[in-house]
């Protein structure tokens, strides 16, 4: 049995104006990566996914694109790209990019033509309704960030133009032929300079019904592109997932499947024919308990494992408030990171939630983000100085406790939630198991989670105590420690208790 490399990696999702900043003018930038990359290997983390970094106006903050085929200057140049590709595949790192395909930038060349006017060619790349003569909307649809409509009235012809996100990024119309094969040919741009795959951002939404029918009233307030799920999106999807697997190696496409059940997610698998892995939202957002958890693995599991499809587990991202601040806690943030490395599926991690960030707190003078998601996307602090390793005044605020939570000072302190993080890496890269086992659930107490991972002769156990209480936890048979949240207890023999918040690997003894 061969698995792909992306059912065996643990991704790390980099927001590329945070991440690190080379040129000094207080955004993060393509050479800013490159120059971070020993610490990624160092970390131990297989392939990244940087979040938009083309051509755009910055509205979304890079996922409005102007040009799919090009870097933006605040970011760098293609050439800057091909170095930071080269040096990831040098260190056995992956490369993943971020790929919008339902919506552009309204200052896309393509929309610049389509408002020109009802007879343009371009017009219907994008998707148009006359303004209904009593004044009211094409249909009830809403518009996600600022909870208006996904219309627009383009002054000039009268007529209304779809956005499920802002007015600045105009819904693509994906049943024009035209449209499709021109993202098709984005795509062919960037697999041909060598990226891995792709993460397909909001990529349920790219089919629509062609009738533009109203949700029901009941759950008209929901954001238009958290409700939109079409068999058009399928059609579309397996057409890109041919045109992927005829790359040689194995390229990859993760999509972003905003929809909040996971058996809606699973379909967009397809008969492996369609994504290779989506994201799944539900356990984000679930809150950190066990019963809760345990629900979500057996759900996930028991949903995907049946047709063949590779689940994904995350915590944290670009959009959400991260979990550290959600959950409340490094003891927390601790247990959950053994979890997310443990679980049958492809962790993804957001960068610096390996040093136990927490939100940035973002005075309304400093706020940016139209979707208030400014405190999740501070620039990361890499060392205690007043400017946190930037050279110049940052973007953004930076996380809390910058002086002792930063990169330097936790790489120096072995019993840091990097080093755990480190550990846990180097523990399921070294174990079959881990990385591909099926998991089966052991005895635990109430408020606790144990499970195995088994993979033909190799067996891991995990426990993991949610509360604020020492639990016993015995397990049948004699175990040693891999790896603990508390670090202390490496190396030595499972004592059958778990202290509050407690989290450990073991190995049959
Ligand atoms: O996000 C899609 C999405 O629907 C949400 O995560 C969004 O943040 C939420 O609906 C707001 O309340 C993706 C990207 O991850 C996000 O950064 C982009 O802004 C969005 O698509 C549009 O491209």
């Amino acid at each position: 049995m061969t698995h792909p490399w992306w059912q065996d990696a643990v991704f790390y999702q980099i927001y590329p104006r945070s991440f690190a900043d080379a040129n000094g003018d207080g955004v993060g930038d393509l050479a800013g990566i490159a120059s971070r990359l020993d610490y990624l290997a160092w970390l131990g983390v297989d392939a990244l996914w940087i979040s938009p970094f083309f051509r755009s106006p910055m509205k979304d903050y890079g996922y409005d694109v102007a040009d799919y085929c090009d870097v933006d200057p605040l970011f760098g140049t293609l050439a800057d790209f091909d170095r930071l590709l080269e040096a990831a595949h040098a260190r056995s790192l992956r490369v993943m990019i971020d790929w919008v395909p339902a919506h552009t930038s309204d200052e896309h060349p393509w929309f610049a033509q389509a408002r020109r006017g009802v007879e343009d060619p371009k017009r219907h790349w994008y998707v148009w309704r006359d303004a209904p003569a009593d004044g009211s909307l094409p249909n009830n649809w809403r518009a996600a960030f600022l909870g208006v409509p996904a219309w627009t009235l383009d002054e000039a012809s009268g007529q209304y133009y779809l956005h499920s996100f802002l007015k600045e990024q105009p819904d693509l119309n994906w049943t024009n032929r035209e449209v499709a094969r021109a993202m098709h040919d984005t795509l062919r741009f960037w697999l041909d300079r060598g990226v891995d795959g792709f993460r397909a951002d909001v990529v349920h939404n790219i089919g629509k019904d062609p009738e533009l029918a109203d949700h029901p009233e009941d759950i008209a307030r929901i954001p238009h592109c958290a409700l939109n799920d079409r068999p058009e999106t399928h059609a579309h999807l397996r057409e890109i997932r041919a045109l992927l697997d005829a790359y040689p190696g194995d390229r990859c496409m993760v999509g972003e499947v905003f929809l909040l059940e996971t058996a809606k997610v699973a379909e967009y698998y397809g008969k492996q024919d369609e994504l290779h892995m989506s994201f799944n939202f539900p356990p984000l957002f679930a809150p950190l308990e066990a019963e809760s958890w345990r629900q979500q693995i057996e759900t996930t599991l028991g949903l995907l494992d049946p047709r063949g499809a590779w689940p994904t587990w995350v915590l944290s991202n670009h959009d959400r408030e991260r979990h550290a601040t959600r959950y409340g806690g490094e003891a927390r943030s601790r247990l959950a990171a053994v979890l997310l490395l443990t679980l049958r599926g492809t962790p993804f991690l957001y960068m610096g939630e390996e040093w136990g960030l927490e939100d940035a707190d973002v005075p309304e003078a400093r706020r940016l983000d139209p979707g208030g998601r400014d405190g999740c996307r501070a620039p990361l602090p890499w060392d205690g100085s007043p400017h946190r390793g930037w050279n110049e005044k940052a973007w953004l605020p930076f996380p809390p406790d910058g002086e002792t939570r930063n990169a330097q000072a936790q790489r120096a302190d072995p019993d840091s939630i990097l080093q755990l993080y480190r550990r846990l890496l180097a523990t399921r890269r070294a174990s079959p198991a881990l990385r591909r086992g099926a998991l089966r659930w052991l005895d635990a107490p109430a408020n606790g989670l144990a499970y195995e991972r088994v993979e033909g002769d190799e067996r891991r156990a995990v426990v993991l105590n949610f509360s604020d209480a020492r639990v016993p936890c015995p397990l049948e048979g004699a175990y040693d420690v891999v790896v603990d949240t508390r670090n202390r207890g490496e190396g030595g023999r499972y004592t059958g208790a778990l202290e509050p918040w407690q989290a450990q690997v073991l190995r049959p003894a």
